[in-house]
């Protein structure tokens, strides 16, 4: 083919090649001997993640060879204890896809598709063809026929649910809506629930080429933009910003929006006829809001109680807001969280009572700031996606009930107006995600994993998961393929060119699936006769022609690859759905039951869920600090790193301290348990402990500590099995609670929990966590030979 690209070496010097991630579109070459990586030249505020691959590649953490744990080879498919805790056999690639192929058809065979789990949920790396997720799917549909599927995601997990009942879809609220452009233009105020953080608006899935949210907040504030921030933490937004701090108690948001809806309604602040025109169940909503529906008016001074701010801050706000143009954004943390759904939807009300919705500028954007996709314009034509093909399994779980599914099968759960029942799953197949990095409450989250006949993982590096694993087969990392990048808010298509070999055995997951596929005979049906180059020219074939559609420059595929990338052209920055509604309610009614705006909604009331009511509400969560665990621990996205991903990485391992995560406390909570700055810490719960190195500062709220996450979950030896793991590296999620939003959504609440904090002063643990497990010897009895094939 012409375009193929000769595998560069670590020692030849190459040109700077093009590439793409999730945190951003750059370039990498190699220079004596070194990789290096450059940010695209048009992007204005970099990520400074892509520096995380420099060191990646060839680093001890990636997986080599095939490798099976030694119980499954002993005693066969089963339930095991051992697992997290056994030895690993490296296996040739021929034997070890000969017994997994035999493994799939027993499952297959003896219970049927409905016995694998194929959720896969993870956001593996940005190419549009070699996407991990999509790869397993298409492989477990055309192979067994179907899987058991998980829906909604972790950084959703709420809003997706409750969206639709009171606006429309995740996509018209959060994607094509306000604009940074707009905001730079138009917004008075923007009032920010959870923050608008950097570090996470400069990632979005299929990579980003231009980092816009720093210039545009620093545009808007010098034409005089308020910016306020509603965070326990100040770093939520940045300098630029010059944004105002209220340092809410973490959980308490609701509240508060409730305290701000109190004053403006008595104060006649509130815009009446946005309300009659446009929204659905104000009367319901405003009888609690008042107390006439349970005796509590949510006022200012009820709300200041409950959030740790004072009253006259929420009057003076609240006052400071009428007749602006003014912006509410909710940040996704908020609703990853217990009641998760309740801040989402008071945001909207909240939003509605102002009456800027659908203005330019004004109104609600949820979410904006938390990813680079939002606030962006879309893009006018289409890029292709790997086909999936048809599921013939109905059974799915909310992608966070995982460990429930795994341990009690066959018993019923809550779902968004229905009961729906665990299936009992014998086989799960990961390719692209790492549930021991997303997933609560990681003790619960072994035992989950103990009770599967076999746990198939496809990894590049030695994460949890893989140590968990029955099967773990290496595969290559994004550098080392060919792929298309792109987003469906971002102009820039790149072609990802291969900057180094596969490290030692790693095949890309495609080449797997198609050699299982093969020895399952549905080879053809998941090929489709194509090699991943040809696959490649086929999805860029769509985009191709959707341009040529246009009468647009529609280059080949060859000339695309030498370019290195693409602009696509983009769609008005009209305002999405919101804006059309504005303009023309009854001809343009919201994808809702009334067509408006749901202040209340009657079929979320008919659920009956106590946990999820009719309108907003305030609901006190289970998960507040007590006399053993008197501490917040906000537990956000990491700014080292895309989640667990390269964790091993230079930028990442560079601002980890004492090898471990850092830990941020106020010097108050600190000076009371006699902790210095760059102390080893241990914080714990009922559920587990970890060992983080604390730093101390003032830009976090006193009562609350934070641990980012995505430090590789390291048990100490001796508390392997125990049912209250240890990490000595820093894993927030021992720490956190397996547990739904609500029986709305149940959606993933680990952003919060609580914690206490000590001091460590004991022998301090080795990370051991990027070591790769010593290959063992073969068990005697299984015949297996361990050469390459
Ligand atoms: N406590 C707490 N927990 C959280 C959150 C929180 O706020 N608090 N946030 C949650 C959120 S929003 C999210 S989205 C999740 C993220 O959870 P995940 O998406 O599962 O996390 P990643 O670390 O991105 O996992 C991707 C995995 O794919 C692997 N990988 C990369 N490329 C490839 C490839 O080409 N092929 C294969 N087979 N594998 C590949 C990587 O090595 C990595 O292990 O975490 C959630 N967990
Ligand atoms: N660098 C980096 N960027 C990322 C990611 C990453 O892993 N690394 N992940 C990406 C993904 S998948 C997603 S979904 C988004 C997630 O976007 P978010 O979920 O919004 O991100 P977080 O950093 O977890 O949380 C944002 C902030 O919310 C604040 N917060 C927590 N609880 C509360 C609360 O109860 N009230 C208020 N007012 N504030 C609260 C915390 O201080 C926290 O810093 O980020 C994306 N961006
Ligand atoms: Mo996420």
């Amino acid at each position: 083919m012409k375009t193929a690209i000769s595998a560069s070496s670590p020692t030849a010097s190459a040109a700077m090649r093009p590439h793409s991630a999730h945190w951003g579109v750059f370039r990498a070459g190699w220079q004596e001997g070194v990789l290096t990586v450059q940010p695209h030249p048009g992007d204005p505020d970099p990520n400074p993640l892509i520096r995380n691959f420099t060191t990646a590649l060839n680093h001890r953490a990636r997986v080599t060879t095939p490798m099976v744990r030694r119980g499954w080879l002993e005693r066969g498919p089963g339930p095991d204890e051992r697992r997290g805790h056994d030895a690993y056999v490296p296996m040739a690639w021929n034997e070890v896809l000969d017994r997994l192929a035999g493994e799939l058809a027993r499952v297959r065979d003896r219970y049927g598709a409905r016995a694998v789990f194929g959720g896969s949920y993870g956001w593996s790396s940005a190419g549009r063809f070699h996407h991990a997720q999509s790869q397993v799917h298409r492989f477990l549909n055309t192979a067994l026929g179907g899987y058991v599927r998980s829906v909604n995601s972790y950084s959703a997990g709420a809003s997706a649910v409750i969206l639709p009942h009171i606006l429309g879809s995740m996509d018209d609220v959060a994607r094509r809506n306000v604009t940074w452009e707009q905001i730079v233009e138009h917004t008075d105020v923007v009032l920010s629930f959870g923050g608008m953080a950097l570090k996470n608006s400069r990632v979005a899935s299929g990579g980003i080429s231009r980092h816009i949210e720093r210039e545009s907040m620093a545009r808007a504030a010098a034409r005089g933009c308020r910016f306020v921030s509603v965070s326990p933490l100040r770093g939520d937004m940045p300098a630029e910003s010059r944004a105002e701090w209220m340092a809410i108690v973490p959980g308490t948001d609701t509240a508060l929006m409730l305290g701000l809806a109190y004053e403006l309604v008595t104060k006649g602040l509130h815009d009446r006829a946005f309300l009659a025109t446009y929204c659905d169940g104000w009367e319901s909503f405003e009888a609690y809001l008042l107390g006439r529906a349970d005796g509590v008016p949510k006022t200012p001074a009820w709300a200041a109680a409950l959030c740790g701010l004072s009253a006259t801050a929420i009057q003076d706000l609240a006052r400071s807001l009428a007749g602006k143009r003014v912006l509410v954004t909710v940040a996704h943390a908020l609703q990853r969280a217990e009641h998760g759904e309740q801040p989402v939807w008071m945001g909207a009300v909240l939003a509605a009572l102002l009456g800027q919705i659908g203005l330019p500028g004004g109104g609600y954007a949820y979410a904006l700031g938390t990813l680079a996709h939002y606030g962006k314009r879309t893009n006018a034509v289409p890029v292709a996606a790997l086909p999936q093909g048809t599921n013939g399994v109905k059974d799915f779980i909310p992608v966070a009930r995982i460990a429930d599914m795994l341990l009690r099968p066959g018993t019923e759960f809550d779902y968004n107006g229905k009961r729906h029942v665990y299936p009992h799953i014998r086989l799960a197949y990961w390719a692209g995600g790492n549930p021991f990095h997303h997933h609560q409450d990681l003790g619960r989250l072994a035992r989950a994993f103990r009770t599967l006949d076999t746990f198939v993982v496809h990894e590049i590096g030695w994460t949890a998961t893989a140590r968990h694993a029955d099967i773990v087969l290496p595969c290559t990392m994004t550098l080392e393929r060919e792929d298309i990048g792109a987003a469906p808010t971002d102009p820039l298509m790149v072609a990802m060119h291969r900057i180094a070999p596969p490290h030692g055995q790693a095949r890309d997951d495609y080449d797997i699936f198609a050699d299982l596929a093969e020895r399952l005979g549905t080879r053809d049906a998941f090929t489709e006769g194509r090699t991943s180059a040809q696959w490649l020219r086929h999805l860029y074939e769509r985009t191709r022609a959707a341009l040529a559609e246009r009468g647009l420059e529609a280059p080949d595929f060859d000339t695309f690859w030498e370019r290195g990338e693409m602009l696509l052209p983009q769609q008005a920055d009209d305002g999405g759905i919101l804006r059309a509604f504005r303009d023309d309610p009854a001809g343009k009614p919201l994808p809702t039951p009334s067509g408006r705006i749901q202040v209340s909604s009657p079929v979320v009331q008919g659920y009956g869920y106590a946990d999820c009511p009719g309108h907003p509400a305030w609901l006190a969560p289970h998960d507040a600090p007590t006399e053993d665990h008197p501490l917040y621990l906000v537990a956000n996205q990491p700014a080292t790193r895309l989640h667990s991903q390269l964790d091993f990485g230079a930028h990442s391992v560079e601002n980890k301290r004492r090898d471990r995560e850092v830990c941020t406390m106020h010097p108050l909570d600190a000076a009371h348990r006699d902790i210095a700055e760059g102390d080893i810490v241990e914080l714990y719960n009922a559920r587990g402990r970890c060992l983080a190195c604390v730093t101390l500062s003032e830009a976090i709220r006193p009562g609350v500590v934070q641990l980012p996450t995505g430090a590789w979950y390291d048990p100490a030896q001796d508390d392997e099995m125990s049912h209250r793991p240890f990490c000595v590296h820093g894993n927030p999620n021992v720490l956190t609670r397996d547990a739904g939003t609500s029986a709305l959504a149940q959606g993933c609440t680990g952003q919060l929990t609580v914690v206490q904090v000590r001091r460590y002063d004991g022998p301090l643990p080795p990370v051991r966590a990027f070591d790769p497990p010593v290959p063992a010897p073969l068990p005697a009895q299984s015949g297996t030979s361990a050469d390459s094939a």
